[in-house]
């Protein structure tokens, strides 16, 4: 259960806090000093809280998506990871994305021609706007499309072949479950072209183990080169996030060309850190074997 906890004590009369909690088990505290946005809409829970330490973040069905403080980790990361070793993206889709991050980021890559963003609830990117205008700043990037649709739907019925596809989806629960499946996975396979690449999300590789044997599993029965990549995201569950790059030709290391690729002015990402992403913990490559 994860939940904003006001405590009352006589030192401090007004103290509230946001948990959330990992099975019960373990999880991550934040000072809130504000509840910004509660309501739920057709598909889930969303909150918007300002927290102290992090800045504003924005909560859906009790888990953390982006904090103003540390989302640039994860949108350069899932973003110009694939985006540097393709040497033509021109074509890309993110499934997902609603707080706009991911968009921002692949916006910034001059050869990309046009971007669909497929996202099932209108109402996150609403919230994006207006919460967090420096996150969802390509929303009107004339490239940039955004379609509100289920994206097992899109992806079955889209006849449009892609270059890169982006999975920026939420943890495998409730309705996000089937974007982890095998059947979900082949369909982006299938719009992707001859040397396309597909990097989803995947989790925490110390919280969600089971997880992530058979996210790998899956992703491996449909694609032929499957390659996990670590990055340190310290508001999501354990700080230590996953993504996989699934690809139908392109090394993610041999064909990484730093002098041609890499952008000027980011956070997190560069070339040693492109590298150094794909170096696993024993524990964690065991995990995937
Ligand atoms: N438990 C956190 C999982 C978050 C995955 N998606 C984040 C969306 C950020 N654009």
């Amino acid at each position: 259960m994860n939940e904003l906890v006001r405590e009352e004590s006589m030192e401090n009369l007004w103290n509230m806090w946001f948990t959330e909690l990992h099975k019960g088990r373990v999880g991550l505290t934040l000072k809130v000093s504000r509840v910004l946005y509660s309501e739920v809409s057709d598909f889930q829970r969303i909150d918007v809280i300002e927290t102290e330490q992090f800045g504003r973040a924005l909560v859906l069905y009790g888990s953390i998506m982006i904090t103003e403080k540390d989302e640039f980790v994860y949108h350069e990361m899932i973003s110009h990871v694939p985006l540097n070793v393709h040497p033509k993206p021109a074509r890309v889709m993110i499934i997902g994305g609603g707080d706009g991050g991911t968009l921002r980021e692949v916006m910034k890559h001059e050869q990309v021609e046009h971007a669909t963003m497929v996202e099932i609830d209108r109402q996150v990117v609403e919230v994006s706007q207006r919460f967090f205008p420096q996150v969802g700043t390509a929303f009107g990037h004339p490239k940039a499309h955004v379609v509100y649709d289920d994206a097992a739907h899109f992806v079955a019925h889209t006849d449009q072949i892609y270059d890169v596809i982006l999975g920026d989806i939420s943890d495998p629960i409730g309705p996000a479950e089937i974007l982890f499946q095998r059947a979900f996975y082949q369909g982006v396979c299938d719009r992707l072209a001859d040397d396309g690449i597909f990097v989803p999300q995947t989790e925490s590789p110390l919280f969600n183990q089971e997880s992530i044997r058979k996210i790998y599993q899956n992703l491996r029965a449909v694609f032929p080169l499957v390659r996990m990549y670590l990055a340190h995201v310290p508001t999501y569950p354990s700080a230590l996030w996953s993504f996989a790059f699934c690809s139908k030709r392109y090394d993610p290391l041999a064909d990484f060309e730093p002098a041609r690729d890499v952008l000027p002015g980011l956070r997190y990402y560069n070339a040693d850190i492109h590298r150094g992403s794909f170096a696993l913990p024993n524990y964690v490559q065991a995990l995937i074997e």
